[in-house]
């Protein structure tokens, strides 16, 4: 069983002889509550490269709500916004604005996760249910985490369709090349105040997570931000979910920033991993995407501190991509502005070269470039 204490690397695996009550196979999809759908379905694919997959909405039969369903290679985003007045996704979205609202789990038995994680506390947010169509049939089943996000475990060994029952194929004569983005690697949670610790139990207890690596304040605290940080992991290392919380700083975390305007806990980044970063944000770049920028000087001294990397630097100077080392191999990653009105949800694009960190040698720098950001809003 997982163990929490503060030791800085080790695996998930503390009793490799117990066995894993909720084997996850990977993320199924994120699903996204949105104020207007097909606007940022098109934002999705014309700027990041998704292309168009299945739809549900007033055509297929649903009288409240639509749905647009988006894929790069594993990664699967669904877009939902209401078609009325009322009801939990209006409420969400007058809440938090657009955000996450589901992190979709894939498994072999939605029965068994549901009734393995309720058992050991996990509040239901959807009982075991089998939804058909011509296509097969899936099983779904939900539990709540934090803030209002739930993880839906979806059982689907027996279904052909293009995404779930109820859904059709959507095919759009708009098509964007794609930017080389390839799985998620991590999804990050902001908690609130002293409420890491607590997260981090519900996904070790709960869900038989184990802590990967963390973070506090003397590592990540720069002149303003503050901020402490653990890494959850399942079983066999597909599902990362990082946990922030804010720390007393001198001045606004930015974590307590996101807090303010999401209006509590939810996700704050997803981490989009590509084979190829240099290309990915090339094109990313090129068709509007903004991302974080660092001075000139961390790259005066960035190879000094990683060592050899197979990249030219220039390209990476360029296009303020940042890189770091651990034991096992190094990682590039750069993240982008929130991506919404509110300064809330960003996006990390990472790719992996060995590395099974997450950038702690880049925090300071990643967080001063951050506090710029929040200065800009009046923030700080
Ligand atoms: O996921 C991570 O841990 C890294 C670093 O507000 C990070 O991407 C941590 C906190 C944060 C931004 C990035
Ligand atoms: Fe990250």
């Amino acid at each position: 069983m997982a163990t929490l204490d503060n030791t800085s690397l080790h695996l998930p695996v503390e009793n490799p002889e117990a066995e894993d009550f909720l084997p996850l196979l990977g993320t199924d999809y994120v699903e996204l509550y949105v104020g207007n759908a097909k606007q940022a379905a098109h934002y999705y694919m014309s700027a990041w490269g998704f292309q168009p997959l299945a739809y549900a909405g007033l055509e297929t039969g649903l009288k409240d709500r639509v749905s647009y369903v988006l894929q790069q290679d594993k990664i699967r985003l669904v877009l939902t916004s209401p078609l009325k007045p009322g009801g939990e996704i209006n409420q969400h979205i007058n809440s938090h604005g657009d955000g996450v609202k589901a992190i979709a789990l894939w498994v072999d038995d939605a029965e068994k996760s549901y009734r393995e994680t309720t058992s050991r506390g996990a509040e239901s947010f959807l009982e075991p249910e089998t939804f058909e169509d011509e296509n097969g049939k899936v099983k779904l089943s939900g539990i709540h985490t934090y803030g209002e996000t739930v993880h839906i475990f979806v059982e689907r060994n027996e279904y052909n369709g293009p995404f779930l029952p109820g859904y059709r194929e959507w095919n759009p004569h708009y098509r964007a090349e794609d930017t080389g983005l390839r799985y998620i690697d991590h999804m990050v949670g902001n908690v609130g105040w002293n409420e890491m610790n607590k997260w981090c139990e519900f996904y070790a207890k709960v869900m038989g997570f184990a802590q990967l690596v963390s973070f506090d304040d003397k590592d990540i605290s720069t002149e303003y931000t503050a901020l402490m940080s653990k890494v959850m992991s399942n079983g066999n290392g597909r599902i990362k979910f990082p946990i922030n919380e804010p720390a007393e700083g001198r001045k606004k975390s930015q974590i307590e920033e996101y807090i303010e305007f999401y209006n509590g806990a939810g996700v704050q980044h997803m981490a989009l991993a590509t084979n190829n970063i240099i290309e990915t944000v090339t094109k990313l770049r090129d068709r509007g995407v903004e991302f974080l920028t660092v001075p000139a000087t961390y790259y005066e001294d960035v190879l000094d501190r990683v060592g050899e990397i197979d990249e030219d630097l220039a390209p990476l100077r360029e296009l303020g991509i940042l890189v770091d080392r651990d034991d096992e191999g190094y990682l590039l990653q750069i993240f982008t502005k929130p991506i919404l009105d509110r300064p809330t949800m960003f996006i990390e694009i990472i790719q992996r070269k060995g590395a099974k960190s997450f950038g702690k040698g880049n925090f300071k720098a990643l967080f001063e470039s951050i506090e710029r950001e929040q200065a800009s809003r009046g923030t700080l």
